[in-house]
């Protein structure tokens, strides 16, 4: 086997911890226990598992409005995102931000925003600090194909050619900007091809396979240590839910943009159940995986137990504490 059984298995479990994490969600959001939007990444998980599984802890991400799975990925507590997304005092923002505002410095995940492309110029800031401290620290920008049609990416981007900063623009390309389909918004579907003309490392991958996804982060990782960044990734893939909430925004239903057909042909490339057949192919057993999977659902369930029985969202009165006035 090309890689050791332990890194499979991590990249394995992170997945699906990715996966529970998101799914646990949609009945809390349906029956408004959840107040706030969600932006579940369910089908996108390979991108940020890859991606992270080339990091080093020290290095650092910035994600988006759908930053789950970035912030999981990194090592961020299940129980701190899962608590914020119900917007209680023990989530990662106090339970102040909710799903869109997630931080986890001791893990590197420097934080995420709604504001679309609202990261990517923080990202570029660390990654030239980075290269002031001559550290060999690797900055991610996380950002979906949406924030392609905004200025501030490829000034960060050029920006960054310039400086040769430590610094990887990953676009989760999934194909729609909220509820319109990239072919309305961009001239070429193609975003890593605007990134060559910056000349970088740009490349465009398979995002739902988790192994190119991992691949091409470590070449754009080392290539950023050596001082020979930035690198440019384009992970092409799909959400399985819609834009917000789970809603799967499938054509004749109230949303009525998905068609269902592109959904379905997607659901036959589930980024968790392509790496499971890649595991059970490479002969890792059957057991090992449900083994995961059941340590998965364990800790998705303990930290959505411990919130209910202990805490509430703030009250009114307490809404402020946090703000700086
Ligand atoms: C600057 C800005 N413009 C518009 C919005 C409204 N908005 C929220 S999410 C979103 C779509 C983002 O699409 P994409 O970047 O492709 O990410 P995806 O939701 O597909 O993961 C938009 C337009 C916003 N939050 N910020
Ligand atoms: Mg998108």
């Amino acid at each position: 086997m090309e890689y050791a059984e332990d890194t499979l298995l991590n990249i394995y479990e992170k997945l699906v911890l990715i996966r529970y994490c998101e799914e646990s969600f949609v009945d809390p959001i349906l029956n408004g226990e959840i107040i706030g939007p969600v932006h579940l990444y369910s089908g996108e998980e390979a991108v940020a598992v890859g991606v992270c599984a080339a990091l080093k802890k020290s290095d650092v991400v910035f994600g988006t409005h759908r930053s789950h799975g970035h912030f999981i990925a990194k090592g961020g507590s299940v129980r701190k995102l899962v608590s914020e997304v119900y917007c209680r005092d023990s989530g990662c923002s106090k339970g102040r931000g909710g799903s869109q505002h997630l931080i986890d410095v001791s893990a590197g995940m420097l934080g995420a925003t709604p504001i679309v492309g609202g990261t990517i110029s923080l990202a570029l800031g660390a990654a030239l600090a980075a290269s002031l401290r001559k550290d060999k620290s690797v900055a991610v920008a996380f950002f979906g194909d949406g924030a392609s049609g905004e200025g501030v990416l490829w000034e960060c981007v050029n920006f960054a050619s310039v400086k040769k900063l430590p610094i990887i623009f990953v676009c989760e390309n999934n194909l729609y900007s909220t509820h319109m389909s990239i072919d309305e918004i961009r001239a070429n579907r193609n975003v890593y091809e605007t990134a060559k003309s910056f000349d970088i490392f740009s490349k465009q991958i398979d995002g739902n396979n988790v192994l190119d996804v991992f691949e091409t982060a470590k070449l754009a990782v080392d290539l950023c240590r050596n001082s020979e960044g930035p690198c440019f990734i384009e992970a092409k893939t799909y959400r399985l839910r819609g834009h917000v909430g789970p809603d799967d925004n499938i054509q004749g239903t109230h949303t009525d943009i998905r068609p269902e057909a592109e959904l379905e042909s997607w659901k036959k490339r589930d980024p968790v159940k392509l790496f499971e057949e890649y595991l059970l192919t490479a002969g890792i057993g059957r057991e090992a995986l449900d083994e995961i999977k059941n340590r998965a659902g364990l800790e998705v369930k303990a930290a959505v137990e411990s919130l209910r029985e202990t805490q509430k969202p703030a009250g009114k009165e307490e809404l402020l504490k946090y703000v700086f006035r």
